[in-house]
């Protein structure tokens, strides 16, 4: 049974909370796999749980036919404070699931990439404008500048609105809103209910934040539909309001304001911690950094402006960027459970329904499929051959089968345009000696991280 699993022994009623690290809960995962072995179990005040990160096991959870997608305690949370009955906290039996992932499969799909180039380009150009003007002993706060990034991206190409990150000293209210309350979410799945119904103020303060968000995007919305024929509606937000599913089904407009916010909390941190995560590899691995400078200096020349089809031949930036996910997947655990009675690895008894979580950055270093190099960051992990070679669902950055995510190829696109132009323009000079130390909110990126940068001779 479960409770013949591996794992820390804790206190009756926390459990193994004393255990977890909570400014980076998953380095204490990834330390216990070690520990542990490939399935080991927790006890938390929210109920015990599997964490798994063989690469043979995490195989047989990937099957949707035998395994669901489970919304968790964490995921729950997050519905209720921000992402609503959006693609990502919703459950795959929902109908509404299934009529939105059918009408965004198009908008997210490879193709419909090209569309979100200018827009892409737009705020890319922003960050580079803003790097190549600072002086030299003026450091960058890596992570901080690559949310700035990746959210007033998401905002644009979703929905077609302006954060203007780089333009202010202060985080953009909106912005601010979302960020209280997912911080106060994460609290309160951490928390015993009673000890929340005393929170009066934060409560409070969680309520107005999320109305100014809702009317924020409802506003967008209605805008949208009352200019009618003369909208461009080439973003995510046009793409929704006009989809259709193949009964000829639209998305109701609640709906539609919960997937926007779904986007912005989705897509803005995963994707800055890869790039902050990318340019902390580049910056302690020069002999990599030189490569991919050489295969950008190649491709991109001194065009101010990559073109889609340039970004796509970017093929070692983008081997990096894998490799990188590879290290630190930004969205490191995502849970399941089986729909029957379940024979994990031909031993262990799982029952139905049991929530399972696959510790990402473990199952990413298993040694039967990485060998004595599992450890060590090397971009030739995915050389074309490698990649083909890989078993399968040994690497999962993005989650698994119908529920993975559907902005893989945005995210790609983005880090691989802004880390080329990065690239392209700047040395990175690690002044510090910086030492890797996570931090993990809903995702985990570099904690404290900062770096200075050198134009390149001949750039502006
Ligand atoms: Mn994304 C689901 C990782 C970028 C929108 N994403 C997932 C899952 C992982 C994930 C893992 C599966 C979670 C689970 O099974 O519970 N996502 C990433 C990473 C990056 C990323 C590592 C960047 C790097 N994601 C983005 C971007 C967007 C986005 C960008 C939107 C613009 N992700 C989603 C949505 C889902 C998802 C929406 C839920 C899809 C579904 O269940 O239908």
């Amino acid at each position: 049974t479960l409770d013949q699993l591996p794992g820390p022994r804790g206190l009756p009623l926390l459990g193994n909370l004393f255990d977890i690290d909570t400014h980076s809960p998953v380095d204490g995962f990834i330390a216990m796999a070690k520990e542990y072995g490939p399935i080991y179990r927790l006890t938390l005040p929210a109920g015990s749980r599997v964490m798994v990160s063989g690469a043979d096991l995490v195989d047989q959870m990937c099957d949707d036919q035998k395994f669901d997608k489970k919304i968790g305690a964490g995921l729950k949370a997050l519905q209720k404070s921000v992402a609503g009955s959006g693609l990502f906290t919703s459950d795959t039996a929902d109908p509404m699931w299934h009529r939105a992932h059918n009408i965004l499969m198009a908008p997210f799909s490879q193709q419909a990439m090209r569309e979100y180039m200018p827009r892409m380009l737009d705020i890319a150009g922003q960050l580079m404008g803003k790097w190549s003007r600072l002086n030299p002993d003026e450091e960058v706060n890596v992570p901080v500048d690559m949310t700035s990034l990746t959210l007033d991206t998401i905002a644009l190409c979703g929905f077609d609105y302006r954060f203007n990150s780089y333009y202010r000293d202060t985080q953009h209210p909106f912005v601010q809103a979302m960020v209280r309350v997912l911080t106060e979410a994460q609290r309160r799945a951490t928390q015993p209910k009673i000890a929340q119904r005393l929170r009066i103020k934060a409560n409070r303060q969680t309520q107005e934040d999320q109305e100014f968000m809702k009317n924020l995007v409802q506003g967008l919305v209605e805008d949208r539909r009352r200019q009618g024929d003369q909208a461009d509606n080439t973003d995510l937000l046009g793409r929704m309001l006009t989809g259709r599913d193949k009964n000829g089904e639209g998305l109701p407009d609640e709906n539609i304001i919960a997937q926007c916010l779904t986007f912005l909390v989705a897509g803005h941190e995963t994707t800055s911690g890869l790039l902050s995560f990318a340019i902390y590899y580049l910056i302690k691995h020069p002999e990599f950094a030189e490569r991919a400078r050489a295969e950008v200096d190649e491709v991109l020349g001194d065009d101010a402006e990559p073109s889609y089809d340039q970004v796509r031949r970017l093929t070692y930036v983008a081997q990096v960027l894998d490799e990188t996910l590879r290290m630190w997947p930004t969205a490191p655990i995502f849970t399941r459970a089986p729909f029957e009675d379940t024979l994990l690895g031909g031993k262990y008894a799982i029952p139905a329904g049991t929530a399972m979580s696959v510790v990402i950055p473990s199952l990413h270093r298993d040694r039967s499929v990485w060998g004595d190099s599992a450890d060590e960051f090397d971009p030739d992990h995915f050389s074309a051959e490698r990649k083909a070679a890989l078993p399968p669902n040994a690497y999962k950055p993005f989650g698994t089968g119908m529920r993975s995510c559907i902005g893989r190829q945005f995210a790609l696109q983005e880090a691989t345009l802004v880390l080329g132009m990065l690239l392209q323009r700047f040395q990175f000079v690690d002044h510090r000696n910086y030492q890797l130390h996570t931090k993990t909110t809903l995702t985990v990126k570099p904690d404290e991280f900062f770096i200075k940068v050198k134009l390149r001779p001949g750039r502006a």
